[in-house]
């Protein structure tokens, strides 16, 4: 095994090995709010202001949105020219649901539960998604110590207050029936020996409220609820995308054109209510970052909803992860979970500094890494670019040996494959494209703008308001993929659909028209194209 470290990166280990005993003694001091704000305007990408551009039209007229997003939303309709034929569909469903990920599996599972005829159309496996990648845990305030009111305050700090009151009340309040209910479908969390769950920190959280299955609890939390879905007898249409949703004459939601990802085939669903639950963006690479996320995240639902009519709340702040893998090149922009620097693993700088607390929260690390690489000098040279060490040793020094090795088993075997101990080494990280903060806009019963399309998952928009905190993202998809599933089978009860009609689509061509766009971007995009003509600076 040899260690694949240049002997510039190795120097700099040397300097983090001499710097460890003395730097265990005494934690790195918290910043202040002023230094935190001032670090996040100078070098966080949401304040970059060339990576975003005013919409020209649509509900959110006038408002920032990413460029790459705003192209999406002001793009061109991949039912452009087609006619579809409404009057015969192919499918029929009480509840259709888009997006086969966290959020999607829980609202099917509710929806079925209640006796709705549901339908998950999902444009690659059911379980291909978000949650799948996501590693070290799910919040929830269920410990003698802990209060969903002191759950509120810290998502409301680190959500820089603009998270919406009632999606983050509802969040925390229905945290502990969350993880209870995942508990009791299988998901196999880390617990003691008297069978208490075990938690640890996040940071910017006053509590140690995170649920772990080691370091793979999305993956583990996805298996169980895509057994559920399969065991339940759900209908699934895999390998199958929704272009544009389908509207009835009354203006409600009322179903979806959908495409065969293979044969382009297209087909027609109607429903009596809809559920978006096509997650997150990274795949869109903003600002040309890399992303930790699934293959499939290309920002679909927010197009759909917008082409519609629904407004997006907070479109303009995404959440670049502090540790991305900066080294080696195979799994470079990969998750380098959090519960990483939760156990103790310090940011340490190529001097051996370890010159920020490790439990900042992410915009504010993420934005730190950013300054120590590229105003201060201070980041390791790779020839991929620069990174800081996350000092990964620290952690078996702190909990005992071995301790990596159980809770980080993933980490230990993704960095393994490419001979790099993590035990023994500090790894290198760099923010990677995360999250998207923002989405669509909901009121407290899961419903859009649009009456009868719901919103799940990632596509929301509000809950975390301007940065999510860790874990809370694996509660969202339980807690509001759960709700938005009991609400649209209710409601489909009293549903009668009237004709099914697209002109909306032809609307939203005349809107561009007059605003003098004219775009040949196909949206939704669906999938990444990493064709080399295609690549930016990713
Ligand atoms: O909530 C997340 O994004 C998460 C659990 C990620 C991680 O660092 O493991």
């Amino acid at each position: 095994m040899s260690l694949p470290y240049t002997q510039e990166m190795l120097d700099s280990v040397k300097k983090v090995e001499a710097t460890r005993e003395e730097r265990m003694k005494t934690e790195p001091r918290r910043m202040t709010a002023e230094e935190k704000d001032d670090v996040l305007q100078k070098f966080h990408p949401d304040f970059k202001m060339e990576g975003f551009e005013q919409l020209q039209m649509g509900p959110n007229k006038g408002e920032k949105a990413p460029v790459e997003l705003a192209a999406l939303l002001q793009g061109k309709s991949r039912l452009s020219g087609k006619e579809v034929s409404l009057k015969d569909p192919d499918y029929d469903a009480d509840v259709l649901i888009i997006g086969g990920g966290g959020a999607g599996c829980s609202a099917a599972i509710e929806a079925h539960q209640a006796g709705a005829k549901v339908m998950i159309v999902t444009k690659l496996r059911l379980g291909d998604a978000n949650t799948m990648m996501a590693e070290g845990g799910i919040q929830a305030a269920d410990k003698e110590n802990d209060s969903p009111a002191q759950h509120y305050l810290d998502a409301m700090g680190g959500g820089h207050f603009a998270n919406v009151p009632y999606l983050l009340q509802k969040l925390v309040t229905e945290g502990p029936e969350a993880v209870n209910w995942l508990d009791h479908l299988g998901v196999m969390f880390d617990k003691d020996e008297d069978g208490r769950m075990i938690t640890t920190h996040g940071g910017g959280t006053s509590r140690k409220r995170m649920h772990a299955a080691k370091d793979y609890s999305g993956a583990d939390i996805m298996r169980t609820l895509r057994d559920e879905v399969q065991n339940r007898g759900i209908q699934i249409v895999d390998f199958t995308s929704a272009v544009e949703l389908i509207k009835d004459t009354e203006g409600k939601a009322a179903g979806a054109v959908l495409m065969n990802m293979e044969t382009h085939e297209v087909q027609v669903a109607r429903a009596k209510t809809v559920i978006i639950a096509t997650g997150g963006a990274g795949r869109i690479h903003y600002q040309g970052f890399p992303t930790s996320n699934h293959y499939g995240a290309t920002a679909d639902g927010l197009v759909l909803a917008y082409r519609a009519g629904a407004r997006l709340l907070y479109q303009d702040t995404l959440q670049y992860h502090p540790t991305g893998v900066a080294f080696p090149a195979q799994i470079f922009g990969a998750l380098v979970t959090e519960k990483v620097r939760s156990m103790g693993a310090m940011f340490v700088n190529e001097k051996g500094d370890a010159y920020m607390h490790p439990l900042e929260t992410r915009d504010v690390a993420a934005a730190s890494v950013i300054r120590e690489c590229k105003e201060r000098g201070n980041g390791v040279h790779t020839p991929l670019g620069d990174g800081i060490w996350l000092d990964s040793p620290m952690i078996d020094l702190i909990h005992g040996k071995g301790m990596l090795e159980k809770r980080l088993p993933g980490m230990l075997r993704m960095f393994g494959k490419y001979d790099i101990d993590m035990r023994e080494v500090p790894i290198l990280i760099y923010p990677t494209l995360h999250y998207q903060n923002g989405g669509i806009r909901i009121s407290a019963d899961g419903m859009s703008d649009i009456e009868n399309l719901y919103v799940a998952g990632e596509a929301v928009g509000g809950i975390h308001g301007r940065n999510r905190l860790m874990g809370n993202s694996l509660l969202d998809i339980i807690v509001f993929g759960r709700n938005a599933g009991q609400q649209a089978a209710a409601k489909s009860k009293n549903v009668k659909v009237a004709d099914l009609t697209l002109d909306f689509v032809k609307e939203f061509e005349r809107e561009e028209a007059a605003a003098g766009i004219e775009s040949s971007l196909l949206s939704p995009l669906l999938l990444p194209d990493y064709r080399p003509e295609n690549m930016k600076t990713i």
